[in-house]
Protein backbone atom coordinates (compact mmCIF):
# COMPACT_ATOMS: atom_id res chain seq x y z
CA UNK A 1 0.00 0.00 0.00
CA UNK A 2 2.96 2.31 0.61
CA UNK A 3 4.23 1.86 -2.95
CA UNK A 4 0.69 2.78 -4.04
CA UNK A 5 1.06 5.84 -2.08
CA UNK A 6 4.37 6.45 -3.16
CA UNK A 7 3.04 6.42 -6.87
CA UNK A 8 -0.29 8.35 -5.86
CA UNK A 9 1.85 11.33 -4.51
CA UNK A 10 4.12 11.55 -7.68
CA UNK A 11 1.11 11.41 -10.41
CA UNK A 12 -0.31 14.29 -8.04
CA UNK A 13 2.70 15.88 -7.93
CA UNK A 14 3.16 16.16 -11.91
CA UNK A 15 0.88 18.29 -13.12
CA UNK A 16 3.34 21.09 -11.72
CA UNK A 17 5.98 19.79 -14.58
CA UNK A 18 4.07 20.19 -17.46
CA UNK A 19 4.27 22.91 -19.30
CA UNK A 20 1.64 24.39 -21.57
CA UNK A 21 1.90 24.49 -25.08
CA UNK A 22 -0.23 28.26 -26.28
CA UNK A 23 -1.36 28.91 -29.42
CA UNK A 24 -1.77 32.25 -31.23
CA UNK A 25 -2.81 32.82 -34.90
CA UNK A 26 -0.64 35.71 -35.70
CA UNK A 27 -2.75 37.52 -38.10
CA UNK A 28 -4.06 41.16 -38.69
CA UNK A 29 -7.22 41.72 -36.59
CA UNK A 30 -6.38 40.11 -33.44
CA UNK A 31 -6.34 42.12 -30.37
CA UNK A 32 -3.56 40.43 -28.30
CA UNK A 33 -3.91 42.79 -25.64
CA UNK A 34 -4.49 40.40 -23.25
CA UNK A 35 -1.49 38.16 -23.40
CA UNK A 36 0.02 40.67 -20.73
CA UNK A 37 -1.80 39.20 -18.07
CA UNK A 38 -1.77 35.69 -18.72
CA UNK A 39 -0.14 33.70 -15.88
CA UNK A 40 2.87 32.30 -17.88
CA UNK A 41 5.26 30.52 -16.48
CA UNK A 42 9.31 29.76 -17.55
CA UNK A 43 8.35 26.20 -18.71
CA UNK A 44 5.48 27.01 -21.01
CA UNK A 45 5.68 27.60 -24.82
CA UNK A 46 3.68 29.99 -27.72
CA UNK A 47 2.83 28.17 -30.79
CA UNK A 48 2.81 31.52 -33.40
CA UNK A 49 1.26 30.51 -36.58
CA UNK A 50 1.07 32.61 -39.22
CA UNK A 51 0.63 33.14 -42.95
CA UNK A 52 3.43 33.84 -45.46
CA UNK A 53 2.08 37.38 -45.22
CA UNK A 54 3.63 37.96 -41.58
CA UNK A 55 7.08 36.93 -39.82
CA UNK A 56 7.40 37.04 -36.01
CA UNK A 57 9.82 38.77 -34.85
CA UNK A 58 11.16 38.50 -31.16
CA UNK A 59 12.12 42.25 -29.81
CA UNK A 60 12.68 44.39 -27.06
CA UNK A 61 11.17 46.51 -25.17
CA UNK A 62 11.93 49.95 -26.88
CA UNK A 63 11.35 48.04 -30.69
CA UNK A 64 8.09 46.76 -29.01
CA UNK A 65 6.87 50.28 -28.16
CA UNK A 66 8.09 51.05 -31.11
CA UNK A 67 6.90 49.15 -33.84
CA UNK A 68 10.85 48.80 -35.40
CA UNK A 69 11.50 45.34 -37.08
CA UNK A 70 15.15 46.56 -37.62
CA UNK A 71 17.33 45.19 -34.48
CA UNK A 72 15.05 41.77 -33.74
CA UNK A 73 16.81 39.67 -31.13
CA UNK A 74 15.41 36.45 -33.20
CA UNK A 75 13.55 36.32 -36.47
CA UNK A 76 11.22 33.63 -37.77
CA UNK A 77 9.42 33.36 -41.30
CA UNK A 78 8.29 29.61 -40.99
CA UNK A 79 4.96 30.26 -40.65
CA UNK A 80 4.93 27.83 -37.31
CA UNK A 81 7.15 28.83 -34.43
CA UNK A 82 7.68 27.91 -31.47
CA UNK A 83 8.60 30.00 -28.89
CA UNK A 84 9.93 28.54 -25.38
CA UNK A 85 9.59 31.26 -22.36
CA UNK A 86 11.82 32.59 -20.10
CA UNK A 87 11.24 34.27 -16.77
CA UNK A 88 10.25 38.21 -17.08
CA UNK A 89 8.80 40.14 -20.16
CA UNK A 90 8.91 38.98 -23.60
CA UNK A 91 7.53 40.71 -26.50
CA UNK A 92 6.67 40.33 -30.33
CA UNK A 93 6.36 42.10 -33.30
CA UNK A 94 5.33 41.09 -37.09
CA UNK A 95 7.85 43.21 -38.78
CA UNK A 96 5.87 43.19 -42.17
CA UNK A 97 4.25 46.50 -43.46
CA UNK A 98 2.79 48.40 -40.57
CA UNK A 99 1.25 45.73 -39.49
CA UNK A 100 2.64 46.01 -35.22
CA UNK A 101 0.59 49.14 -35.54
CA UNK A 102 -2.34 47.73 -36.88
CA UNK A 103 -2.26 45.68 -33.87
CA UNK A 104 0.50 42.44 -34.39
CA UNK A 105 2.53 42.78 -31.56
CA UNK A 106 1.88 40.63 -28.03
CA UNK A 107 3.55 41.02 -24.74
CA UNK A 108 3.71 38.25 -22.01
CA UNK A 109 5.30 38.68 -18.52
CA UNK A 110 6.37 34.55 -17.98
CA UNK A 111 7.03 34.02 -14.11
CA UNK A 112 9.83 31.41 -12.87
CA UNK A 113 8.46 27.88 -12.80
CA UNK A 114 6.35 27.29 -9.62
CA UNK A 115 7.74 24.02 -9.01
CA UNK A 116 11.22 25.40 -8.93
CA UNK A 117 12.22 21.71 -10.00
CA UNK A 118 11.04 18.51 -10.98
CA UNK A 119 11.67 16.30 -7.69
CA UNK A 120 8.06 15.41 -6.03
CA UNK A 121 8.24 15.72 -2.04
CA UNK A 122 7.93 11.56 -1.12
CA UNK A 123 6.24 12.55 2.12
CA UNK A 124 3.72 15.59 1.44
CA UNK A 125 0.34 14.43 1.54
CA UNK A 126 -1.22 17.67 -0.01
CA UNK A 127 0.36 17.75 -3.67
CA UNK A 128 1.96 20.94 -4.99
CA UNK A 129 -1.09 23.80 -6.13
CA UNK A 130 -0.05 23.70 -9.96
CA UNK A 131 -0.29 27.04 -11.57
CA UNK A 132 -3.45 26.35 -13.65
CA UNK A 133 -3.64 29.41 -16.10
CA UNK A 134 -7.06 31.38 -14.88
CA UNK A 135 -9.37 32.70 -17.06
CA UNK A 136 -9.42 30.20 -19.88
CA UNK A 137 -10.69 31.42 -22.80
CA UNK A 138 -10.78 28.91 -25.11
CA UNK A 139 -6.63 28.18 -25.24
CA UNK A 140 -6.65 25.12 -25.97
CA UNK A 141 -3.61 23.81 -23.85
CA UNK A 142 -5.52 23.89 -21.08
CA UNK A 143 -7.14 20.36 -21.90
CA UNK A 144 -4.65 18.36 -21.14
CA UNK A 145 -3.22 19.34 -18.33
CA UNK A 146 -6.70 19.50 -17.11
CA UNK A 147 -7.87 15.44 -18.43
CA UNK A 148 -4.01 15.37 -16.32
CA UNK A 149 -4.90 16.61 -13.70
CA UNK A 150 -7.99 14.60 -13.40
CA UNK A 151 -7.53 11.82 -15.15
CA UNK A 152 -4.51 10.49 -13.44
CA UNK A 153 -6.39 10.92 -9.87
CA UNK A 154 -9.32 9.10 -11.16
CA UNK A 155 -7.57 6.22 -12.50
CA UNK A 156 -5.40 6.05 -9.35
CA UNK A 157 -9.03 6.17 -6.92
CA UNK A 158 -9.81 3.28 -9.26
CA UNK A 159 -7.07 1.40 -8.57
CA UNK A 160 -6.83 1.81 -4.69
CA UNK A 161 -10.73 0.99 -4.93
CA UNK A 162 -10.04 -2.06 -6.35
CA UNK A 163 -6.74 -3.58 -4.41
CA UNK A 164 -8.87 -2.05 -0.98
CU1 LIG B 1 2.15 40.92 -40.24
Amino acid sequence: MKFVTAILVILLAAPSVFALEYPVVWNLGNDYSSWADRPLTANDTLLFTYSNAHNLLVVNRGDYDNCAPSNPITSHTDGRTVIPLTPGPMYFICGIGNHCTQGMRLQVNVSTSASGGTTPSSTAGTPPSSSTPAGSNGAPGLSMATHVMFGLPLALGTLLAFMA
